[in-house]
């Protein structure tokens, strides 16, 4: 018998929101996945950890049973016991404390849009529970894009293959956006050049043509001292700034304060160095910007978002195919989140913690404390800041935790009841994507596992036993997905369930140059380049700043992401959690600390200390430090402060001070 294949969509919160081919046996059990190789992106291929991702399926230790804590540890109780303890413990807090001490807290576990902002939206507003503002990953860098294009749009990805000159600035392309590699491998092979700026030479960075290294987050200096070499040389398209652009005496103004040997000073970038990339970018045609989450991540870094934002309007590159910028495309997915999360069903507007203060929320917050956390599609316990806060507020007693899993991970072990959670392999969903422009459904191909169900069912079935009445709570998830696609906006114009149950992945209607003929949709209607909000002082928590004056912590550590990882996704594999626990130091700073490469070492700061294996090498400049995040267990995220960044409210994970210190065994 020929093996059947179902069309599925990687859901793991990734640029590139691959089209996933499932091979299946007679007994629907999958025996492999491939990448679809009719999707514009995806082409055929997946990622090393997702060719992977049956062993996560089938892993014998996938939650498959609602559990309950005892004293004795975790016992299995059945689904109605599990439901019914929590909804009537939800509805004391709720009556005793009002219902603000319950906070959800999710991110993009999956980036479907009805089990990660569905039917839970739904159920934690008609509760009038605290609302989440989830700024943990990139909400700095899209404030920083809305001030300067007033819209979360970008190059399409498929276009860098027209481009000529390529400037990946904080993206480590071949560990997290690989789908976006080949479009610039045929660009080169057609004669670009990649320029790549990053603190580390990432494998990305060694594959460039030129790899700049800045300090940690002093983006926006480097890119003011570009925008001054560009005014000062006269390189700025005169013409496409009059007609699309407002505010370029103040960007000048600001910019005339940023000379190269300045701009050198505060980012450890040669001032000649500076002159030429300014000058080589301004001068390619077409010139692209792969712009990564790297850069927000600090305490400057939605401001130096939206200055690089402004590079391409200054030169005029959006004109041209393969010109332009790209950090995300999510802007375009602009569903009916109205009738797809339904805010108006709050009793009032509840209050809003940042997800990135966490550990504040769950150990000061007041008026009301927190009494209740319901945690899904994330691992708090692991990925947010200041983890021994985090972990005090989730050893609290008195702080009833749900968590609803697909394996025993770091929060899920502090929980009165984990709740079993399907994979995107066994549930209905709709997703949107913020590295192409692809809408995708993509239906079960595979039955759950044990008990497992799905974010919408485990609260479609929790609203029923509040007695949450509404209609919305017995929808199903085809009328969930006809809600959200219900749009007045053009871009989803035509896109129906129909449609995507026939082609599974359609594109949505977004101009290939978005910017050609302007667009921007920032108040003005205009490309904002006004350099008023655009002052750099070097970020707290850096080399240059306030809290490097003592000297105690002199080195500067990095914690991006792992190629074999996904956040905390894959901790429980070894090879993932081996690579996490490197940290790589330049030969000059092992040896003023007697640090030999492969020594066990202690990282440490004023929040704490974490161990580690030494790596001494070329990875990173004097005065910086690099690991790969995130473990389970105690991790680099005890060391990071919870600092926010200039705009958005993000967390301020790469700019962080250490030092390092041998240790025993
Ligand atoms: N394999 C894999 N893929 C992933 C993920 C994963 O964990 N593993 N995570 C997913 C998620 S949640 C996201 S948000 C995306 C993010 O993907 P990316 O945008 O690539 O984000 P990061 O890895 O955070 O950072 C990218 C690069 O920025 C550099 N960087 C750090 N600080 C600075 C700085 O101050 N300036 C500059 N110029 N560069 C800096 C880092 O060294 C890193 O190489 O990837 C997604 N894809
Ligand atoms: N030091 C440091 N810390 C970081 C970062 C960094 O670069 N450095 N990156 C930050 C960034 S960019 C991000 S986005 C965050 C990510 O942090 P998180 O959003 O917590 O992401 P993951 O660690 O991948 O955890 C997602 C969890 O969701 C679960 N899950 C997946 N699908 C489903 C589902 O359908 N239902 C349910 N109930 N659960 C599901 C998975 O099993 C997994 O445990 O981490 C941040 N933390
Ligand atoms: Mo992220």
């Amino acid at each position: 018998m020929v093996p059947k294949t179902a069309i599925s969509t990687c859901a793991l919160d990734c640029p590139d929101a691959c089209s996933v081919l499932v091979t299946l046996d007679a007994d629907g059990r999958a025996t492999r996945l491939r990448g679809n190789p009719a999707h514009p992106t995806t082409q055929g291929f997946l990622c090393a950890k997702v060719t992977r991702y049956l062993d996560r399926v089938y892993h014998p230790d996938r939650l498959l049973h609602p559990l309950k804590r005892t004293s004795a540890g975790f016992e299995r109780v059945s689904w109605n016991e599990a439901l019914d303890a929590i909804a009537a413990r939800l509805q004391t807090i709720a009556a005793e404390d009002g219902p603000e001490a319950i906070l959800p807290y999710s991110y993009a576990g999956t980036m479907g849009y009805l089990n990660g902002s569905g039917m839970d939206r739904r159920f934690f507003h008609r509760l009038g529970a605290s609302r989440l503002d989830r700024t943990i990953c990139a909400s700095a860098g899209a404030a920083g894009l809305m001030e300067a294009q007033g819209a979360r749009l970008g190059i399409d990805p498929r276009d860098f293959v027209h481009a000529r000159f390529i400037l990946v600035w904080g993206a480590n392309i071949l560990a997290t956006n690989v789908h976006q590699w080949p479009f610039i491998v045929e660009a080169r092979r057609q004669g670009a050049k990649l320029v790549v700026i990053d603190p580390v030479r990432t494998k990305t960075a060694a594959l460039a043509d030129q790899h700049l290294a800045p300090y940690p987050g002093s983006d926006l200096a480097l890119a003011l001292g570009l925008i001054h070499v560009i005014l000062r040389d006269a390189l700025e398209d005169q013409e496409y700034l009059a007609r699309h652009a407002t505010g370029l005496d103040s960007l000048r103004e600001r910019a005339a304060q940023f000379p190269p040997a300045r701009a050198a000073q505060l980012t450890g970038i040669p001032a000649h160095e500076i002159e030429q990339l300014a000058r080589a970018y301004a001068t390619a045609s077409p010139a692209a910007i792969r712009l990564g989450y790297g850069v927000q991540r600090s305490e400057r870094g939605g401001r130096a978002v939206r200055a690089i934002a402004l590079l391409p309007a200054l030169t005029g590159a959006w004109r041209h195919a393969g010109g332009g910028l790209l950090l995300t495309t999510s802007g375009a997915f602009e569903i009916n989140r109205d009738a797809l999360e339904r805010p108006d069903l709050q009793p009032q507007p509840a209050r809003v913690v940042n997800m990135s203060l966490l550990g504040d929320a769950l150990t000061r917050l007041d008026n009301p404390p927190v009494k209740a956390i319901v945690v899904y599609n994330s691992n708090p316990a692991a990925i947010a800041p200041d983890q021994a806060r985090v972990r005090a507020g989730f050893e609290r007693e008195d702080l009833f935790k749900v968590v609803i899993e697909q394996f025993m991970t770091d929060t899920a072990r502090h929980a009165d009841f984990v709740l079993p959670a399907t994979t995107f392999l066994e549930h209905t969903d709709l997703y949107f994507a913020y590295g192409h422009y692809e809408m995708q459904l993509a239906r079960p191909a595979l039955a759950p596992p044990g008990e497992a169900r799905s974010n919408v069912e485990i609260f479609r079935a929790l609203a029923r036993r509040m007695g949450f009445t509404e209609a919305c709570f017995a929808d199903s998830d085809e009328d969930m997905i006809r809600a959200a696609l219900d749009s007045p906006s053009p871009y989803l114009e035509g896109i129906t369930l129909e449609r995507l149950e026939r082609e599974h992945s359609i594109r949505l209607n977004v101009a290939r140059l978005p910017f050609a003929e302007g667009g921007f949709r920032a108040a003005s209607g205009k490309c904002d380049l006004s350099g008023d909000a655009l002052e750099y002082t070097p970020p707290v928590e850096s080399r240059l700043g306030e809290a490097a004056r003592d000297g105690r912590y002199p080195l500067e550590l990095i914690s991006h992401k792992s190629a074999d990882g996904m956040n905390s996704t894959f901790g429980n594999r070894a090879e993932v959690d081996a690579q996490c626990a490197l940290i790589d130091l330049h030969p000059e700073d092992a040896a003023a600390r007697n640090i030999a490469d492969g020594a066990p070492v202690e990282v440490f700061n004023g929040r704490g200390a974490v161990r580690f294996t030494a790596r001494v090498n070329g990875a990173v400049r004097p005065g910086v430090v690099r690991t790969r995040s995130v473990r389970w267990g105690q991790n680099v995220n005890l060391l990071i402060s919870q600092r926010l960044t200039d705009i958005g409210g993000g967390p301020t994970f790469y700019n962080c001070l250490v030092d390092v210190r041998p240790c025993s065994e």
